[in-house]
Parts: structure tokens; sequence; C-alpha cells
């Protein structure tokens, strides 16, 4: 039994020794980097049971990326291997001044070329939710129509959609169509989860509480507003709480920490905690994302996080 499916292109990341600029950088660690699978190894980790959709291809990055998140207990039986294309790649590059940067290797890679019969209808049926990005409907037009399969199959079988606009510009070729797809999605969405520059870029508002009108108005049920340092803000059609963040001595990377705070916030979900305790585990699993350069070597497990929230009555019964 699956309790989340998750659908969407992983890579091979490729993380800079030193930081500084990519031109004079001269080694990397090779490790896996992908929003969706980002959140299933949260969730794995976290005792949640996932699976994860894509596409790979037939060679040594695929067999890896494969293998690692096999090896962090998510279901990977809906991975299919692509002899004609390549696994993806990408780069990060960080500095020391100024935001990190990622720099894709994935156009016509294995994943973009996922399309709606890589979906199987009886695997998707069995889980309770369906987690999607807007990366993946940017990849390409097959990418597109597997998403909106996905939510098809999603909403005759009673899943709930959740829906993490994630969005990477230098996915999209095109800016206007991107915000319409993205807009459509949320929609359909049954929780949102966008950020805050997100919302400037969606709906091109900034105060917290009308972004949150804005998006509850569009359908969802549950909206979380992530707002970095600053914790999240959480809206429902009869609830707002602003759930702070938990303070990290050093941010070495914040790539990565909103596919983490999905993870913990839906471990509260799925466990069946209140909105406001789930919140509070996404906003930890996001503090520990922010300690390493990777994307996911850093999520915690149960009791770690258990641990690093305190003496919650919530997490104590
Ligand atoms: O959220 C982190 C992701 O951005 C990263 O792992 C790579 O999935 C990725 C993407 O498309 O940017």
């Amino acid at each position: 039994m699956i309790d989340l499916v998750t659908l969407g292109e992983t890579m091979v990341l490729f993380v800079p020794v030193e930081t500084g600029s990519i031109k004079y950088v001269y080694q990397f660690n090779k490790q896996i980097g992908g929003a969706e699978s980002n959140v299933a190894i949260g969730l794995s980790r976290l005792g949640i049971k996932t699976g994860w959709i894509s596409k790979l291809g037939k060679d040594g990055f695929g067999d890896y990326i494969e293998s690692f998140i096999r090896g962090e207990g998510v279901d990977v039986s809906q991975v299919k291997r692509d002899e004609q294309h390549p696994t993806g790649v990408f780069f990060k590059e960080r500095r020391e001044l100024g935001e990190s940067k990622v720099y894709y290797y994935r156009k016509g890679s294995a994943a973009s070329f996922i399309n709606e019969n890589d979906l199987d209808e009886n695997y998707i049926s069995q889980a309770k939710y369906l987690h999607l990005t807007g990366i993946t409907p940017g990849l390409s037009e097959s990418c597109c129509e597997a998403v909106y399969k996905a939510i098809e199959i999603a909403k005759k079988h009673d899943l709930k959609i959740i829906f993490d606009p994630n969005i990477r510009l230098k996915v999209w070729n095109n800016k206007d169509k991107m915000i319409n797809i993205l807009l459509d999605l949320i929609k359909k969405s049954d929780i949102v989860l966008p950020g805050l520059s997100e919302a400037k870029i969606l709906i091109n508002e900034d105060d917290k509480d009308k972004i949150l009108d804005r998006f509850l108005n569009l359908g969802p049920e549950i909206v979380v507003l992530k707002m970095g340092e600053k914790g999240a803000y959480l809206g429902t059609k009869d609830k707002r709480v602003l759930v702070p963040g938990f303070q990290v001595p050093k941010i070495i990377d914040p790539i990565g920490a909103g596919d983490a705070f999905a993870a913990g916030f839906i471990t509260g979900l799925t466990k069946r905690y209140e909105l406001e305790e789930s919140v509070k585990l996404g906003n930890a699993c996001g503090a520990f994302a922010l300690t390493v350069k990777g994307d996911v070597e850093s999520l915690p497990s149960w009791d770690e996080l258990k641990e690093f929230v305190g003496n919650s009555p919530e997490l104590n019964r």
C-alpha cells in the first residue's frame, strides 16, 4: 500500500566541492536531485510509503539514480528506462556572496518523454495523495499531458492532489504559458504550497493575506505560503495561522528546502495531525535541508524530526 504517488524528473546533480564561479571550480560531488523524488525520499525517511513515477536513461546515471531512490525505500516499480534518451544532469554553483544557481542539461532527457501511457491507473488509485510540481508540465508537451492525466486519475479515485508550483523559469520556454498552466493546476488541486516569490510571479501579489485569498478562491481547500526563515502562512476558508520557522545557524544551500517542507507537512497530514502541527513539521524539515549542499542528504528520520521539534503535544501523543 502506497500513501503518496509523485511524478517527475530526477537528474544527476553535480555539486561543486568549493564555492565560486563554476568556471573555476574543478571538483564536483555526484549526487541526485529532483523536486518530486526529493519529496518522496523525505517522506520515506519519515516512514511514509511513497511511489515515484519517472523515466531514466538506460545509462550509468540512470542506474545510480534508480538504486539511490530505491535504497531510500521509495517504490520505483513505475520507473521506466529509455534506451534512446539520456538521464538528465544539472550542476549547482555555490557562491559565498549572492544566491546559488543551477545549470540544467536536461533538454531531450529520458524524463522529458514521459507521457500519459506511463501512468498505471491501478497503481495510482491505491494512494491517498498525488503530489505534483510545476516543473513536470514545463518539461515537454507529453509531460504536461501526463500531469493532466494523473490529475484525472486522482480525481476519479478520490486522491487528494498536492501541488507545489516550484517555478523553474529555465524549463519553460514561455512565461505566460507557464503562468496559465500553473494557475490551472492550482485550480485542480486540493492543497497548494507556493513560495512568496512564486505568488508574485503567478498573481503579482505580495501581501500574504491577499495571496491566500486569491489562491483559495481558485479552489484548493488548503494553501500554505512558504516564507523562508519567517516560517509559513497557513490558510483555509476559516483559518489563517502564521507558523514560525526554525533558526538555522548557517544556511549552506536553500535549494531543496521547499521539497523538504512538503515532506514534513505531508507527513503531518498522513498522520492526521492538526494543520498547524503539520506546517511546523514542514518548517522543521525545511530547516534541515538548509544545512547541506545536496538536496536530500540532511532530510531527517522521524526520530530526528521529533527530537528537533521538541516537546509538542501532538507529536507525543
Ligand atoms: O527543488 C529542488 C529541485 O529544483 C532540484 O532538485 C532539481 O527538480 C529539480 C529542478 O527541476 O529544478
